[in-house]
């Protein structure tokens, strides 16, 4: 297994100003600011950056500039999903040029697509370059379930190394994990964090580590020793903070405000159609800042 596939990532939010145009900087800082606080990688342009409100060159350069600010110190993983395999080739070919470690995608879908469309749809992606490749099971967006079936023929392609694992179906994830110990599988609900990592998870990617990282870098380490006691405490206080982050499903306005705040930082807004935040999310928002402040993170 490829150790440096292996940890706690952040899946970045991406900066939009007011007027819907990407804050590089903004996002080059919050990455400097994420490593600081023990980030041990990032996923960049998926469902969190809001990838699919944005154009290919958008995300070309969303990629670049986190790459730049990186510099090789922690892992940085490339998510190049589209609908269509030709948007999502560009996507490959232009990752496959910089010193990303691994290349990602949620399945092919809206048009209701069949296991054949999918699998070679997954292998012409991971065939476009010779880095490793994780496929990103997130069925309540996409609508389409990586079984367990699927992923065992994924796997006989070779350059497929992981699985990002946003689904709460933890039968499946224990039949994977049983079926195929080499696999890198990440948990993806950060909401049941405990229970990926319990499962044999070996790592975790989620949106709300962009705040909260080192309390789940925390309960990672409690699961590695086997201390799931501490380690439901520290779930159990996440998702305190994860229900005020996901309050009315603004996660990505929430956040960005509190990135704001916590890091002074303009970090801007999520891109329409998305609507501003209300009273009931800010508040949300300046709750989550207070118990930021409280727990010292
Ligand atoms: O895959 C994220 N999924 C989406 C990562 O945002 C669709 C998760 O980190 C969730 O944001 C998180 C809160 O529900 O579990």
């Amino acid at each position: 297994m490829n150790k440096k596939l292996t940890g706690i990532y952040a899946a970045l939010f991406t900066p939009f100003d007011k007027d819907g145009r990407i804050m590089y900087d903004a996002l080059q800082r919050h990455a400097e600011y994420l490593m600081n606080k023990g980030i041990e990688g990032f996923y960049v342009n998926g469902s969190t950056g809001e990838a699919f409100l944005m154009r290919p060159d958008e995300r070309k350069k969303a990629l670049e500039a986190v790459v730049e600010a990186v510099a090789g110190k922690v892992t940085v993983i490339s998510h190049c999903g589209a609908i269509g395999t030709d948007i999502s080739l560009e996507l490959v070919k232009h990752s496959a040029m910089l010193p990303v470690d691994a290349i990602s995608s949620v399945p092919p879908f809206y048009y209701g697509f069949k296991k054949e469309d999918i699998v070679g749809y997954y292998n012409d992606l991971a065939n476009a370059s010779d880095k490793p490749f994780i496929v990103y099971n997130i069925p309540k967006f996409s609508g389409v379930i990586i079984t367990p079936e699927i992923m065992a023929e994924l796997r006989k392609n070779p350059n497929i190394q992981g699985l990002k694992f946003t689904h709460n179906d933890f039968a499946a994830l224990e039949a994977i994990r049983s079926s195929d110990p080499d696999l890198v599988i990440y948990n993806g609900f950060d909401e049941m964090c405990i229970c990926g990592l319990a499962l044999g998870c070996n790592g975790a990617i989620g949106s709300t580590y962009n705040i909260i990282a080192p309390l789940i870098l925390k309960l990672r380490d409690c699961c590695d020793d086997n201390d799931f006691a501490s380690a439901r405490e520290l779930q159990k206080k996440a998702n305190a903070y994860i229900r005020l982050l996901t309050l009315n499903g603004k996660h990505f306005s929430i956040a960005k405000y509190i990135i704001s705040k916590i890091e002074g930082i303009d970090y801007g807004f999520a891109r329409k159609p998305f609507s501003p935040l209300g009273k009931d999310e800010i508040e949300a928002a300046e709750k989550v800042i207070e118990m930021l402040r409280e727990d010292g993170m």
